[in-house]
This record gives structure tokens, sequence and C-alpha cells, in this order.
């Protein structure tokens, strides 16, 4: 292995999930690397070090980049390409690319890529379940949790990714067998200048794909592709010919495609109109792989898939009140997506909690949903006092908390049979806590401790 007399002079750039599966990924390709992150003591030192020698690797700053010779960079998604010696080494023509530039280069395997505001593990995983009920096997990663290289090494007949518009932004040709683009709302403003650079991003999701799958309702999420791909929409609404939606019946809704009835929500586990929307994109997905949409297998699988840990978790039932924990809602989007999805059960009679880091987020566009379903709000962390002023004029009753603890002890000495208590903070949680899943257990441990 030499890295003179290679074209290419690359560098891995964050030693967290993503860069270490880069790391291990081209050792074992037997490609020459340099490693290099900001931190002195980044998570992922141990184990690069067993693979790449100790002279390759820089922690505590990444400005000794621009001394390396770098051409190539694989950038982690927690680092902006706007960090200023990024910006540099790529005005000076080096490449800005990420882990799934890196997987696109070397599968040969069929992929779907899935990315949105939110909604984005839900779909991921339940489009992964529907093709193994299928009979193929697929394996689901990337933003998910399971780096998108470390699923390379094991076979399977499709990869399912969840991509971020982080990972989108280092992405150039991502040529994905099927893509989606879920939804599109306001977050990471922290990162991005507008909504509108962030949609763009999330677009990159559609480049060069075989098939799509967008959200009727949600303008932004419209592909521009070549009139012959094939692309199928889904609405909460009813659906015209060929599009996924939603039909009313006396008790509960008939998912459908056109005017097919395929599947009633009694009969599906994933309650709520926003889970609604996610089984019709699984479901447009799954036709547009080549799988009949309406088997017993599916039927199945819908019975059985019960959503995902910290999205709308009914956690407890106490003397008549539904504890529900939405640590994962981190940003306005899934929190509207959470009140709205508990329909006429919520009607004021909702304790909300709200609270963290709100990643530059406006609050506003909270205000309706809180007049509509809130009785009593509570805010806390970093951003408590940003909430608070963006939703003043909703008119609802704000108290201030130090913590989820304090919270919870308050809640359940207001809290009458029938009422509900949502932890849906709308922010990211590391201004308290290490990630979403460590708040949504002490959430969920405070509430069994009552
Ligand atoms: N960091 C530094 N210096 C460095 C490198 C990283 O300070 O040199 C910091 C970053 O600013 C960040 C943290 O380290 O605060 C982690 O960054 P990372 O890029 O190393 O993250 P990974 O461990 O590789 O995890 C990433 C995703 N994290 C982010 O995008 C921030 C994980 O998604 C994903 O599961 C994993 O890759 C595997 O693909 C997490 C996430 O929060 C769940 N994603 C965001 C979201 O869902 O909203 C986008
Ligand atoms: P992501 O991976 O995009 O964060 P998740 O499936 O983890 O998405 O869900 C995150 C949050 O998004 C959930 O806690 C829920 O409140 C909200 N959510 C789920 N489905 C939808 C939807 N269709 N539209 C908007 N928000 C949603």
């Amino acid at each position: 292995m030499s890295l003179i007399g290679s074209d290419r002079i690359r560098a891995v750039v964050g030693l967290g999930a993503t860069g270490l599966s880069c790391v291990r990924f081209l050792h074992s390709k037997g490609i020459e690397f340099f490693v290099v992150d900001s931190r002195e003591n980044p998570p992922g030192l141990a184990e690069a070090k067993k693979l790449c020698p100790a002279d390759k690797i820089f922690t505590g700053d990444l400005s000794v980049l621009e001394t390396l010779g770098v051409s190539e960079l694989y950038v982690s998604p927690g680092i902006a390409l706007s960090t200023p010696v990024l910006k540099r080494l790529a005005e000076s023509g080096v490449a800005m690319r990420g882990d799934i530039d890196l997987f696109c280069d070397y599968t040969e395997t069929p992929f779907i890529a899935i990315t949105g505001s939110n909604a984005k593990s839900t779909v991921t995983t339940l489009v992964a379940e529907l093709l193994n009920a299928c009979g193929k096997k697929a394996l689901a990663g990337g933003n998910l949790g399971l780096p998108a290289l470390d699923l390379l090494s094991t076979s399977a007949d499709f990869y399912v990714l969840e991509l971020s518009s982080f990972q989108l932004e280092t992405t150039h040709a991502l040529k994905a067998d099927l893509a989606c683009l879920l939804n599109v709302s306001e977050d990471h403003m922290d990162r991005y200048q507008d909504l509108y650079e962030y949609q763009r991003v999330k677009q990159k999701v559609y480049r060069g794909c075989k098939a799509a799958v967008c959200n009727k309702q949600d303008i932004l999420t419209a592909p521009l592709l070549a009139e012959n791909t094939p692309v199928r929409a889904f609405t909460t609404k009813s659906p015209d010919l060929k599009e996924y939606g939603i039909l009313p019946d006396s008790d509960g809704v008939w998912l459908c495609r056109g005017v097919q009835r395929l599947y009633h929500s009694a009969n599906i586990s994933l309650q709520g109109s926003h889970n609604h929307a996610n089984v019709l994109a699984a479901l447009a997905m799954i036709e547009l792989l080549g799988e009949e949409v309406l088997n017993p297998a599916i039927a199945t699988a819908l019975a059985n898939f019960k959503g995902l840990p910290h999205r709308c978790e009914t956690v407890r039932q106490l003397n008549g009140v539904t504890y529900i924990n939405d640590s994962k809602g981190t940003n306005v989007g899934a929190t509207l997506a959470a009140l709205e999805g508990l329909g006429d059960s919520a009607k004021k009679n909702l304790y909300l909690i709200l609270g963290g880091e709100g990643k530059g987020a406006d609050f506003s566009p909270l205000c309706k949903a809180l007049q509509d379903f809130v009785c009593k709000l509570y805010v806390f962390g970093r951003d408590a006092q940003v909430i608070a002023k963006d939703v003043s004029s909703s008119g609802v009753e704000l108290v201030f908390a130090e913590d989820l603890a304090e919270i919870v002890a308050q809640v359940a000495l207001q809290a009458q049979q029938g009422d509900i208590v949502l932890f849906s903070p709308s922010c990211a949680s590391f201004d308290m806590y290490k990630n979403y899943e460590v708040r949504g257990e002490h959430f969920a441990q405070l509430v069994a401790e009552l």
C-alpha cells in the first residue's frame, strides 16, 4: 500500500461511527488514507489505531489537512462543509465526499434511499420489514445507526438507506434504485441558511434514481425527473389513480391505492394520520420494487410493526392518564405530526413538554396546534426562553421548569382521567443528554416511578 503512486490522497475526516466505517472499509480494500479529527480523543481512536498507522492519524485540529497534500476527503456528517479549513480545501479543488459516495462507488446490490425531515427511521425500518416479509433479504442502515458501508459486508437483495441532509451534502451521484423524500419542514437551521437551502440538499436523494416516491401534500418533495422515471405519490387524502391515500370508513380509514382498498387502519399497529402516511409511503415503495402490495405477508407485517421506541410511544397509562414518549420529535414538524396524529383523542386535554437545543428553529408554527390541543405547556432546557417567546401569541399557559424530573412530578399532580401527557420536545437533546434515546429513557423512567 502506498500513498505515493496513487492519483488520490485520501483522508477520513471525523472518527465517530461514520469515520470508523470509512476506516474499516478503506482498510479492507487495501487503500491508504489519513485520519483527522478536531477532537483530542475522538470516540473511534482506539479502533482506528488498529487499522491505520499511528503516523497517519491526527487529532485535535483539522487544519493539519492543509499540510497533507490531500485530494479527496470523506467528511463525517457531523462536520459542516462550511468549516473554514474544509472551505479553503474545497476552493483549492479537494473533493468533499462522504461515506455514502464510497458506498455508491462499491455496491452492486440494489438500494433504496429514504430521506425527509421526519419519519425517515420509521419508514426505512418498515420498508426493510415489508421486503423481508415478501421473502427478500433487506438490510437497513445509514443515518438509522448502522453506517451504510458496514452493510456491505453482509450480502442482501436490497440495502435500505436512511439518509440525512448532512450525508446528502457530501453525496454526488447517488443513483439509487428507488429514492424517496418523505417531507420537508424546518430542521438544522443552525447549519443551513434557510428552508430552501435545506430542501435543495434533501432533493439530492433523487439524483439519477431509477424510480421515486414523493409526498403529494408537500410540494417541496416533488421530484424533477425524466418523464419515463416511474413516480408514485402518497397522501393522507383520497388518492387519484395510481396514488396511495386514505378513504374514510365508519370505524377508521382504509389505506388505498387509487380506488383499491388495501388495508384497514384497525388492522395496522401504527396509529395516527402521520403514521398512515408512513405506511402508504412504504407500500408505494414496495410496489415500485416489484412486489404485490396486497398480500397476506404484508398484512401480517403491518399488524406486527409497532413502530420504533421514542416515536409517539405510549409508556404508561396511570389513573386514566396516557403518558407518551416522543423524544425523537426533535423538530417542530415532528411535534406537529405527533399532536395531529392523536386526532380526536387530544382536544385541550393535553400537557405538552418542549425543550432542549432548538437548532435555530422558529417555534411559532406550533401556535395553532397549541391552541387546538394543549391545556398547559412545560418548557425546559437551553432554548426554553426562545420557545416561550416564539409561542407566546398562542395564549396557552406556559410553565418554565429546570428539568424533566420537575415537569413529570408537577404534571402528575394535575393531569386527570382522560388527559394525555406528550413529551415531544421539538429540540435536540445534546444540551442535557447524550442523545434522544437517553432522554426518552429518562422520561419513561420518571413516569414509571410515579
Ligand atoms: N465531531 C467533531 N469533530 C470531528 C468530527 C466530529 O467535533 O472532527 C463532532 C460532530 O460535530 C458531532 C459529533 O462529533 O457533534 C458526531 O459527528 P459524526 O459525524 O462523527 O457522527 P457519527 O458518529 O458518524 O454519526 C453519524 C450521524 N450523526 C450525525 O449526523 C451528527 C448519526 O446520526 C448516524 O447514525 C451515523 O452517522 C451512522 O450513519 C445521528 C444523528 O443525530 C442519529 N443524525 C442527525 C439527525 O438524525 O437529525 C443528522
Ligand atoms: P427521523 O428518522 O426522520 O427523525 P423517525 O421515524 O425517527 O424520523 O420519527 C421522528 C419523529 O417524527 C417522531 O417522533 C414523530 O413525532 C415524527 N413523525 C413520524 N412520522 C411523521 C410524518 N409522517 N410526518 C411528520 N412527522 C412524523
